[in-house]
């Protein structure tokens, strides 16, 4: 078999290999590609195409669309070894990006041609080019009706410019295509197939650099299995790694742990193929190292040299976790305690590196600080799903005293809106704090940017959308810390509080409706305290919403009182999150999320209210 034995010698033959990540603003079309780039490398045996992504595999990835965790991939094409890196693209996770982009030697940036350059496309291009990679742009979406690559590749261009691109990469290589549809190509003709861009790739992306030495691999991710446990990934940058190999782990204080390679992979199509050594180059995954950290070194036992420390993104946002104390404590979880609350959200720091928690006054709360609203809500979420019931507090965002004055966050704001709406935006944006920096045209729609406070951003999104018909696109950044910008009004409604523990009646709903929108319906058992709907004046009301229907002398009229109540008003946890205030909280278990008053009981909330008005503040 003349075949066999060519496979043998290719077997000890160094394979080309290129490192690319794709980065590019939320939702314009990453991990599509990636799929893409899968389908046509032919990995698939049978008719695989289940029309859902198959790279964001994670329940709450499929349930949003949204990528939350960095995966990696590699394909073979031309013969060539490429990993594939997808990215996530929502701003809390911006601190991912920037360490997974340590393994590539190339990146591919999409960009929507009909949105065009977004906050995030600016951030994570910024951290490209300061690594000093050279992009491959690809304007994605030309399929969409109204889009305008060729604006957006000027505008890409400026914002390279802007960035201070070097002369090399600001004459990048440009690939026009459409993810959704299978093609791409280096003009704006269709094609069928995405070939043009894997040629790009071979053709402009460098070769991983192979240095001779000692092993020197910095672990960059964190992969899970429930029969390896913690899996190592990283690019090996110097050397090889080798199987059963005595390695000595450098880590960020200098510390240093011997320990040794259990298992060694490679990435192979979505999964990982065992090696017994890995070169320079090479991206791989080490099985065995179990208490490692995401920035430490993997080096020669006799020779630890670290590479640089890994920069984590610092935290943003806070927010308090305490155990369930509701009436309905224990009901619907299976962790209720104080001793799995801590233990739950310490496990967690070890892999999530922007997260931070720390003990509070309380055996029973905990302050967590994440990167914004969707990075502690997906782990609330997460939490909820394996059976955790807890309370979460309002968040809150960091303050940090500079140079003696008091600053806060303040983030790059972009909307872009039907025109008609626009004094609408600006006047909501202004009401809290923004400052508006560009309004431009952009096809049919208004594009306005705005330098706001992140306070000034919770509770935005949904204000925002009601006062535009939904039609409003938003997106965010954080941009640095500047002084305190005074007082930002909260929420202007006021809510609906159970006075009892009882179930909600359809007759009692029916009769309050005209008072406020109800997040509960007829049948639902409440509590004391409890948020039951919104008010739809300013100020808070307790309200008994579990009458039964009077008997009267005359028979039922025959229409159900429940019916006529409208439809309960359905909130995702993060709406909640940023619905609540500070004398608010959230009760999440595995099968409710319950907004509640901190102080469940009437006659002790209006005592602690009165004593907060009478002091000065
Ligand atoms: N019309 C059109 N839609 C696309 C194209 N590529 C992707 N989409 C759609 O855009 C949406 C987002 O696509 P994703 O691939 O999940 O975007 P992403 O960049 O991975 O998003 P994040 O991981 O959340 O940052 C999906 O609804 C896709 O179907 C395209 O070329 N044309
Ligand atoms: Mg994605």
């Amino acid at each position: 078999m003349h075949h066999l034995r060519l496979d043998f010698k290719l077997n000890t033959y160094k394979m080309d290999i290129r490192n690319i990540a794709i980065i590019a603003h939320v939702d314009h079309g990453k991990t599509t590609l990636v799929d893409k780039i899968l389908h046509s490398t032919n990995i698939f045996r049978d008719n695989q195409e289940t029309g859902e992504l198959i790279m964001d595999n994670n329940d709450l990835e499929r349930e949003r669309g949204i990528t939350i965790f960095s995966k990696n991939v590699s394909v073979t094409y031309k013969g060539v070894k490429i990993n594939v890196i997808d990215t996530p693209g929502h701003s809390d996770f911006g601190g991912e990006v920037e360490r997974v982009l340590k393994m590539a030697d190339g990146v591919l940036l999409l960009v929507d041609a009909f949105e065009g350059p977004m906050p995030q496309t600016r951030f994570v291009l910024q951290k490209a080019l300061k690594l000093g990679l050279h992009p491959i742009v690809v304007i994605n979406k030309v399929d969409k009706p109204n889009c305008r690559p060729d604006e957006v590749h000027d505008a890409v261009f400026e914002l390279f410019f802007n960035l201070d691109a070097t002369e090399e990469q600001l004459d990048f290589p440009t690939i026009y295509g459409s993810s959704k549809h299978g093609w791409m190509n280096t003009s704006l003709t269709e094609t069928d197939n995405i070939f043009p861009l894997l040629d790009a790739i071979l053709e402009h992306v460098p070769e991983p650099k192979v240095n001779a030495g000692t092993t020197q691999m910095q672990i960059t991710s964190l992969d899970y299995s429930s029969f390896l446990g913690r899996i190592a990934v990283g690019k090996v940058a110097r050397g090889t790694v080798r199987e059963g190999q005595q390695i000595a782990l450098v880590q960020a204080d200098g510390g240093i742990k011997k320990l040794k390679v259990k298992e060694l992979y490679t990435f192979e199509a979505l999964g990982k193929k065992k090696a017994t050594e890995v070169s320079a180059g090479d991206i791989c995954a080490l099985v065995g190292l179990d208490e490692f950290n995401i920035g430490d070194t993997v080096c020669d036992v006799d020779f630890p040299e670290a590479l640089p420390v890994i920069s984590v993104d610092e935290p943003t946002m806070s927010m308090m976790f305490s155990i369930n104390n509701s009436p309905f404590f224990g009901r619907e979880g299976k962790f209720v305690t104080s001793r799995h609350l801590r233990d739950r959200l310490m496990k967690e720091t070890e892999k999530n590196l922007a997260l931070r928690v720390e003990d509070s006054d309380s055996a029973d709360s905990f302050l967590v600080y994440g990167r914004g609203i969707l990075h502690l809500g997906i782990l609330i979420e997460t939490m909820r799903r394996e059976g955790f019931e807890l309370t979460v507090g309002n968040p809150q965002v960091l303050v940090k005293e500079i140079d003696g004055k008091k600053c806060e966050p303040y983030e790059n704001l972009v909307v872009d809106v039907p025109g008609e709406f626009s004094g609408k935006v600006i006047d909501l944006v202004t009401q809290r704090k923004g400052e508006m920096l560009i309004m431009e045209s952009k096809g049919e729609m208004q594009h306005l940017e705005f330098d706001i406070p992140s306070r000034g951003l919770i509770g935005l999104r949904s204000n925002m959308l009601t006062n535009t018909a939904g039609e409003a696109v938003m997106a965010h950044r954080f941009t640095d810390y500047r002084p305190w910008k005074g007082n930002i009004p909260g929420r202007s409604n006021g809510v609906l509080l159970s006075k009892n523990q009882e179930k909600t009646t359809g007759y009692s709903i029916d009769k309050l409706q005209d008072r406020g929108r109800f997040f509960v319906d007829p049948g639902e058992e409440v509590y004391a305290g409890q948020i039951i709907a919104e008010h739809i004046k300013p100020g808070d009301l307790n309200v008994n919403a579990t009458e039964p229907k009077k008997l009267t002398n005359h028979r039922a009229s025959g229409s159900d009182d429940a019916s006529r109540a409208a439809p309960k008003i359905l909130m995702t946890l993060e709406e909640c999150m940023e619905y609540i205030q500070q004398d608010e909280c959230i009760e999440v278990t595995p099968k409710s999320i319950r907004m509640r008053k901190v102080i469940l009981d009437e006659n002790e909330r209006s005592k602690v209210s009165k004593q907060m008005k009478s002091e000065p503040v």
